[in-house]
């Protein structure tokens, strides 16, 4: 289907203002600890950030304002009150410290900050720093100078700057598991269109919907999944600024959640806590949709999953290139150790490493064509990401008998050992099926003999110990469960792994570490 969007077109009169015309105003909208916004509630307070932007700050439509905080309420509010001001919206991860800020304010040309209090210092940390950032504005801030007060200087609602549909409203950055992290572009337009493939076609929530996660409105998995859907439809979503997963195991039952988003890693903690703790299935009975990315999903956690609550994962590719999730499957569609297929709107194919489209069956780098796509913000690898109007991702894939496409490895996780190519994850996967593993995350180590060895790195449940008679046991359930030269040679128990805030593993961190 060809989405067909006006020329000019403002995402946050599509998705707020028109809620309001819909008659959703009283509406819950967003609710968090102690809070409870209706629709209306949301849009007053968008107005009145609008306002200051625009009438006290100076913000004129093009120019970037950073939003930092955790998620909540007024950062929902803050987002939508710079897209009614024509501004571009630069979302930030909340654990980058001043440093990274002050290469996102550079790279980006921020001129205006809106900053969540308990977050204020690092950005102070950077400001003299950053001699494009003018001015910063502190919210959840009681003080005369905080947003708070400002706004109450504005209780008339604010005309939302006519942008074009393809006007730039939100620069995203990618989380830099490798490298230098790149912004990437999104118009209006795109904003809408990720709200009518995906949860459309997919997810499939409804008005009565309350959802919840863990990802960051900064990441686009979070925008997408705990803002935008939710409020494409009218249903209500819950905020919380640290969604771990005991949070999220109280916060459930507790907001009688029905539709999660969260990382593998996140469901996998979830459902070990529901065991230990002997908490019932389903988390409380009212969960009914469970949407899993930022990494691939393992058959053994989506059993895992099933096992506690009952629900079958919807599991989906997406990445801040493509703005929100390309390659998914439902829950009635739902395969282990499949992805899914192309999201309606969405192309794919396989290619070759010259670029050719691979058959059936073939694992190569995986290219996706649709609504959204990258254009990264003056950064030479577009020329490498983007031909013809296909995105070609980092991702090794295959595409089955029945066209699910099944996720393989990162091009860079491809581990050679005495010439066998070996995929982490497919080794990742296997380990976690065995009942002594809780996580763990495969690398190759270089090897004077077999170029690169592959090795594991474990973090064990609680009642096994970590010795020989264990790395034992587990190279062994890996040499039968695969062709055994995918064994993992070395093992080493661990007490945690190191992850982005998106929940994605480093594996890079375990190479370099001593
Ligand atoms: C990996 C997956 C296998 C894959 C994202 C949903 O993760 C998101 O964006 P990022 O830019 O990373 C993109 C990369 O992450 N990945 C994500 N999901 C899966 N691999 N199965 C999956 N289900 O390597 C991809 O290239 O941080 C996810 C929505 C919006 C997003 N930005």
């Amino acid at each position: 289907p060809e989405l067909q969007f006006p020329p000019q077109l403002n995402c946050a009169v599509e998705l707020l203002d028109k809620a309001i015309d819909r008659g959703w105003g009283e509406r819950p909208c967003i609710l968090g600890p102690d809070l409870r916004w209706t629709y209306a509630e949301l849009q007053r307070k968008a107005d009145a950030i609008a306002h200051v932007l625009a009438d006290e700050m100076g913000v004129r439509p093009g120019q970037r304002v950073l939003l930092r905080a955790p998620n909540n309420a007024m950062l929902a509010a803050c987002w939508f009150g710079v897209m009614k001001t024509g501004a571009v919206a630069v979302a930030t991860m909340p654990l980058l410290r001043a440093k990274e800020l002050k290469q996102v304010v550079a790279k980006a040309q921020v001129t205006h900050a809106l900053c969540d209090l308990s977050l204020a210092e690092e950005l102070q940390l950077a400001q003299p720093h950053c001699p494009t950032l003018t001015q910063v504005r502190l919210f959840n801030d009681a003080s005369p100078d905080g947003l708070e007060a400002a706004m109450a200087r504005h209780t008339r609602p604010f005309m939302a700057v006519d942008t074009a549909a393809d006007d730039t409203c939100l620069l995203a950055f990618t989380s830099g598991t490798t490298g230098e992290p790149k912004a990437t572009m999104h118009f209006h337009q795109d904003v809408m269109a990720i709200c009518l493939c995906w949860p459309k076609h997919v997810l499939r929530a409804n008005a009565d919907d309350v959802f919840i996660g863990s990802p960051p409105l900064g990441f686009t998995f979070g925008l997408g999944g705990l803002l935008l859907f939710p409020l494409s439809i009218g249903a209500s979503t819950v905020l919380l600024e640290k969604a771990t997963p005991p949070v999220l195991l109280e916060a459930i039952p507790q907001y009688r959640a029905t539709v999660l988003f969260t990382a593998p890693t996140t469901y996998r903690a979830i459902a070990e806590q529901a065991r230990e703790r002997r908490l019932s299935v389903a988390l409380g009975g009212t969960l009914r949709k469970c949407v899993s990315a930022g990494e691939a999903l393992p058959a053994a956690t989506r059993v895992q999953w099933k096992d506690a609550t009952g629900i079958e994962a919807i599991d989906g590719i997406g990445s801040t290139e493509m703005l929100h999730i390309f390659i998914s499957a439902d829950e009635t569609h739902a395969r282990a150790g499949a992805t899914g297929t192309p999201v309606p709107g969405y192309q794919a194919c396989i290619l070759d490493p010259d670029g050719h489209p691979l058959p059936r069956g073939a694992v190569g780098r995986l290219a996706v064509r649709g609504p959204t796509g990258c254009r990264y913000l003056d950064d030479p690898r577009q020329a490498q990401y983007v031909h013809d109007g296909w995105n070609v991702t980092g991702d090794a894939y295959c595409v089955d008998e029945d066209g699910y496409y099944r996720y393989q490895a990162r091009t860079d996780d491809m581990i050679i050992s005495a010439g066998y190519n070996i995929a982490a994850p497919e080794v990742e996967t296997v380990l976690l099926e065995h009942a002594a593993v809780a996580e763990c995350a495969v690398i190759g180590v270089p090897d004077d003999e077999r170029g690169q060895i592959v090795k594991a790195f474990v973090v064990l449940r609680a009642g096994h110990a970590p010795d020989a008679a264990t790395v034992n046991l587990l190279q062994d359930y890996v040499k039968r469960a695969v062709a055994p030269y995918k064994y993992p040679r070395a093992i080493e128990f661990v007490a945690d792994l190191p992850r982005t805030a998106t929940g994605k593993l480093q594996r890079f961190r375990l190479k370099t570490a001593p």
